[in-house]
């Protein structure tokens, strides 16, 4: 089964949203796996933000993400990486459709309330980047035969 990254990001810590949020992957069926609150570093960020090391709101986002501490989690399931990526929605919360995290609590491009890995092998990266190997558990939920068919799994 696939695993990937959830960061719920200071602007869901600042405003109560903790709960909410792990409510949501929780109730559609995923399993938790891997969850502490860190401190991020711009070190850290650098590395995990690459990808917009060149735009102009770099810097502005890694603050962003310094300014609280994050949660970090490890969700559990078949195709785990699109679903969590479906529920958060699109980058921009203005965009991002009703019923999206984001969609539902987002007014804004950055503060986007999570981050959500966005394939199976930046997930590994990422997941890599953030946990340790022994804070990953690995362990079957009993109600696994309630969740999907025998054929499925
Ligand atoms: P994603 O989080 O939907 O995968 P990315 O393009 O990977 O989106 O960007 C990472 C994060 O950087 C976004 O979640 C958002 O917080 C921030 N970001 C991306 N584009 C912009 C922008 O144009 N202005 C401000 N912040 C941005
Ligand atoms: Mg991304």
């Amino acid at each position: 089964m696939e695993k990937t990254l959830v960061i719920i990001k200071p602007s869901a810590i600042e405003r109560g949203l903790i709960g909410e949020v792990i409510h949501r992957f929780e109730r559609k069926g995923l399993q938790l796996c891997g969850m502490k609150m860190m401190q991020l570093s711009d070190e850290i960020l650098i590395e995990h933000y690459a990808h917009l090391a060149q735009r102009t709101f770099f810097k502005r986002i890694k603050d962003s993400m310094m300014i609280t501490p994050v949660i970090v989690c490890c969700w559990k399931g078949l195709h785990s990486v699109h679903i969590v990526r479906t529920m958060a929605g699109v980058t921009n919360g203005r965009e991002a459709a009703q019923g999206t995290i984001r969609g539902d609590f987002s007014v804004s491009v950055q503060e986007n309330i999570v981050h959500t890995s966005d394939t199976v092998e930046n997930a590994k990266i990422e997941l890599a980047r953030f946990f340790n190997d022994n804070e990953i558990f690995e362990f079957e939920q009993s109600g696994l035969g309630f969740l999907y068919a025998n054929d499925e799994i």
